[in-house]
Formats: C-alpha cells, structure tokens, sequence
C-alpha cells in the first residue's frame, strides 16, 4: 500500500536499493514516522561503509516481533542495535534486556511534550540494563557512536572515524578563518 510504497522510496534513497548482505548494525524504530529522523544514522553507517539494516519493530503494536527481534540479533551477526523511538519510548530499553548487545537510544520528538518524554522514558533505564541514550532526534550522533563501538575491533574503522574527526575539525577552521575579523 502507500506506507510500503512510501518507505520503500525512503530507503531507497537511504541504502542505494541495495539491502545490506550481512549487516552488523540493526537501526529499528517504533513506527515509520520515526524514519525522517532515523535515517541520519543510515547515513552515516552508508558513509563509513558498515552494513545495516533498517526495520520498524514497535515495543507496543508489535511486541512479539520486538522480542523475536531482541533474542535474535546477536546470532544474525548484528554488533550494535540503535533504537529509536518517541513518546512512551520502550523499544531501547526493552531491547537491551533481551539482548547482551550494546544499544544505542535515540529520543524521538514525536509528541505534544517536545521529545523530553522520549528523552526520559529512554534514559531513566534501571541499574544493570543499560541503554546508550544521545540527544532528542540526533541519530546522527547514534550512527557515529556504532561506528565507534565497531572501531573498538576494527582499526580500519577506527582510523576512518579519526579522518572523520579532523575533516570536522577542518571545517570549523575554514569558517573561522572566512569570518570578518
Ligand atoms: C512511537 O510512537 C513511535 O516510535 C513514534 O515515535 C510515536 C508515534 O508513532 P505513530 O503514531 O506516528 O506511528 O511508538
């Protein structure tokens, strides 16, 4: 129908059309309208070449999938989960106590409450389940965390997070150096 057809253009645009083969990272989201949002992390992921894959699982319309999802992942190869989601946010923190794999949350504002309901409902995890929480609707940010955590055991990657930074760091010298002094 129109949602299938819309998210498809969506990630279309995202992956290329092509559906990673063994992705180490899982980006998963409470519903489709997260997607805007979410797909800054695919890009990133794209940009330093880790495979992904995109999927909408929702801790309350589809808890079975959630958990089949969870208990899963780390034997499909999956390294890292990002989990994004707005509102009453249970998807990141679920998915971590179902899972030994690290996951990264990311408040979405999908609400009249400005995305500090996602924010808090992600963060507030209790002792022993954690879940890496980054700022309401950076994905950005999540994306590069993965590409981190990977570069633990990966020096390939890690190098290329280095580069990343100092193409960053570049920048912000370029515009201090365009400026009216
Ligand atoms: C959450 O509720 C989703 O993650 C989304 O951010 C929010 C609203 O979902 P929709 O009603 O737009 O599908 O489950």
């Amino acid at each position: 129908g129109i949602v299938e057809s819309r998210l498809k253009f969506m990630l279309t645009e995202i992956l290329d059309g092509q559906p990673a083969a063994a992705p180490r990272v899982g980006i998963i989201m409470g519903s489709d309208s997260d997607l805007p949002v979410m797909k800054e992390a695919a890009k990133i992921l794209r940009e330093f070449d880790v495979p992904a894959e995109v999927r909408i699982v929702s801790a309350h319309r589809t808890p079975e999938m959630m958990f089949s999802y969870a208990l899963s992942a780390r034997e499909r190869g999956i390294q890292v989960i990002i989990a994004g989601a707005g509102g009453a946010a249970h998807l990141p923190g679920m998915v971590a106590s179902m899972t030994p794999l690290p996951v990264i949350g990311v408040p979405v504002r999908a609400s009249t409450l400005d995305g500090l309901d996602s924010l808090l409902s992600i963060v507030q995890m209790p002792r022993g389940v954690p879940v890496a929480t980054v700022a309401i609707n950076n994905a950005t940010n999540a994306g590069l965390l993965a590409v981190r955590l990977l570069g633990i055991s990966d020096i390939d990657l890690q190098a290329r997070m280095a580069q990343y930074q100092e193409d960053r760091r570049d920048e912000v010298l370029v515009k201090d150096d365009r400026l009216e002094k």
